[in-house]
């Protein structure tokens, strides 16, 4: 049985998707980001945020933050979902390597965007922090365009955490963002990535469907 700490349209998304894959038991436990966090909360997550998973497994008690680690844990837990390949496998590092470079290229120009005061000590510098935030999301997603060819997926032939772990960007994308569609092969992925039974239903409790 699972508990994911979450708020909807959050970067808890991929291991809802994750959990919805896999046909996990889980709980959704809601958390107010606009309200200070719970002791409780604090004490799963030091840094507040969501995602949080928590696994009891037998008598243990297993806590995981940061959405790419989710993942990585659910796809281990659960090798017959065939989300994540073997380790040891060149798969498997290249896994880590997309996971790593959307942690650290595409995630974090989105959370510019929200959070542009986190960027800079001069609010009068917050525009000038969001227009970098379009740039360097614009540099990722052409990254990953390039990969997705010919696809069609991430990793190639089956879809795999990783684009589980891009669904969610794709959803923070913002108007003034150079439109998805124009990236022809992460539309054609996304696509076929929302068409899931499972990613349907993470997507319909999330209102991003
Ligand atoms: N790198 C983290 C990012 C987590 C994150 O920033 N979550 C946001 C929601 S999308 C949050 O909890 N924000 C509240 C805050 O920063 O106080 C992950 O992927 O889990």
């Amino acid at each position: 049985m699972y508990q994911l700490y979450q708020t909807t349209r959050s970067a808890a998304m991929s291991t809802h998707a994750a959990l919805e894959e896999i046909g996990a038991k889980y709980e959704l436990i809601a958390v107010d980001l606009s309200k200070p966090r719970t002791d409780e909360h604090l004490a799963l997550n030091p840094q507040g945020k969501v995602p949080i998973l928590v696994h009891d497994k037998g008598k243990e008690r297993r806590v995981i933050f940061q959405s790419a680690a989710c993942l990585l844990y659910l796809g281990d837990q659960h090798p017959e979902a065939k989300l994540l390949p073997p380790l040891g496998t060149i798969e498997r590092a290249h896994c880590h390597q997309w996971l790593f470079f959307m942690a650290e290229q595409l995630q974090p120009a989105y959370l510019m965007h929200f959070y542009p005061e986190r960027f800079t000590s001069d609010a009068n510098g917050i525009p000038g922090v969001q227009t970098k935030a379009a740039e360097l999301v614009d540099q990722a997603w052409r990254v990953l365009e390039g990969q997705l060819n010919p696809g069609p997926y991430l990793l190639g032939k089956a879809i795999t955490i990783c684009d589980l772990y891009m669904l969610t960007f794709s959803i923070w994308h913002q108007p003034h963002h150079r439109p998805l569609e124009s990236y022809q092969n992460v539309a054609r992925t996304l696509a076929a990535v929302r068409e899931r039974p499972a990613v349907q239903r993470m997507l319909d409790a999330n209102g991003a469907a």
